[in-house]
């Protein structure tokens, strides 16, 4: 089992979707421990966002890997379900209102899924009245907003002033990511980090809780 959870993360890491699905299957049939495939996929992604920020690897092998990952989710799926225990940590991600772009954010989605936390994904367009709804019911520990466009960057301030507004803000930790954000944006609005990269928003929420 150990040899088949080794080749499982080879393939992801050297980007091989089909091998990493008869992996992925022959595991799910003998009853993989669950938290091991997890942890596996959770372990490949971290090797392929170094290569990814050591310029070794680009922009399709980070989408394709994310792909991998989801598919694999979604063999492993009915042993996921059944393992799942205890209250998990929640993060709640989408794409601010008028913007569209959603691949960046969905990558994340896929990172934070494989490494174990609830991921409550709005999807892009969300309005603000939606996050903060989800913040509470879900009661999120960390909020992440994707921001591709300088003309919807006006969004995430207003998501910030909402939850201020509603008494949220002290609860829950703000990552921003996105094309049009600068480390500076987050700054002077009032966010908590910037992630330039899923990976080290990953990194810098693990460091949080
Ligand atoms: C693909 C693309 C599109 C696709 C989007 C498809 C989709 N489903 O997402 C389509 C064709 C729909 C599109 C439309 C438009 N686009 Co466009 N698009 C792009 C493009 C080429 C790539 C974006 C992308 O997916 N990158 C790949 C992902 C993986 O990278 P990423 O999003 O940056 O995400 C990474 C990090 O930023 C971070 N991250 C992102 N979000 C989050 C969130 C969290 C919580 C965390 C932790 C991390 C994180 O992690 C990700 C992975 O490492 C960019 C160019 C660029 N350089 O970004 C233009 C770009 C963003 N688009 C642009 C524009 C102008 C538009 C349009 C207005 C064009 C038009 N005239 O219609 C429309 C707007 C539609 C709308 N209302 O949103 C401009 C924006 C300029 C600006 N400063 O405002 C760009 C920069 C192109 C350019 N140079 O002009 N676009």
């Amino acid at each position: 089992m150990s040899e088949q959870i080794s080749a499982l993360e080879k393939a992801i890491i050297e980007i091989e979707p089909d091998n990493a699905e008869t992996i992925a299957k022959e595991l799910v049939e003998a009853n993989v421990n669950p938290k091991e495939l997890v942890t596996a996929i959770s372990r490949a992604l971290v090797v392929v966002g170094k290569k990814f920020q050591d310029e070794e690897y680009y922009l399709p092998e980070l989408v394709m890997a994310g792909e991998i990952s989801k598919s694999i989710l979604a063999i492993a799926d009915p042993i996921l379900k059944s393992a799942e225990s205890g209250p998990k940590i929640s993060i709640v991600v989408g794409t601010v209102q008028g913007d569209l772009h959603d691949l960046g954010k969905n990558i994340f989605v896929t990172f934070a899924s494989s490494a174990g936390f609830n991921v409550v994904d709005l999807g892009n367009d969300v309005p603000t009245d939606t996050f903060i709804e989800a913040v509470k019911n879900e009661n999120a520990r960390v909020l992440g907003l994707s921001c591709l466009l300088t003309a919807t960057d006006k969004e995430l301030s207003k998501v910030i002033e909402a939850l201020k507004k509603e008494n949220l803000r002290d609860k829950v930790m703000v990552i921003i990511g996105g094309a049009a954000i600068t480390e500076e944006l987050v700054k002077e609005i009032g966010g908590d980090a910037f992630a330039p990269d899923a990976i080290t928003g990953l990194e810098q929420i693990k460091e949080w809780l």
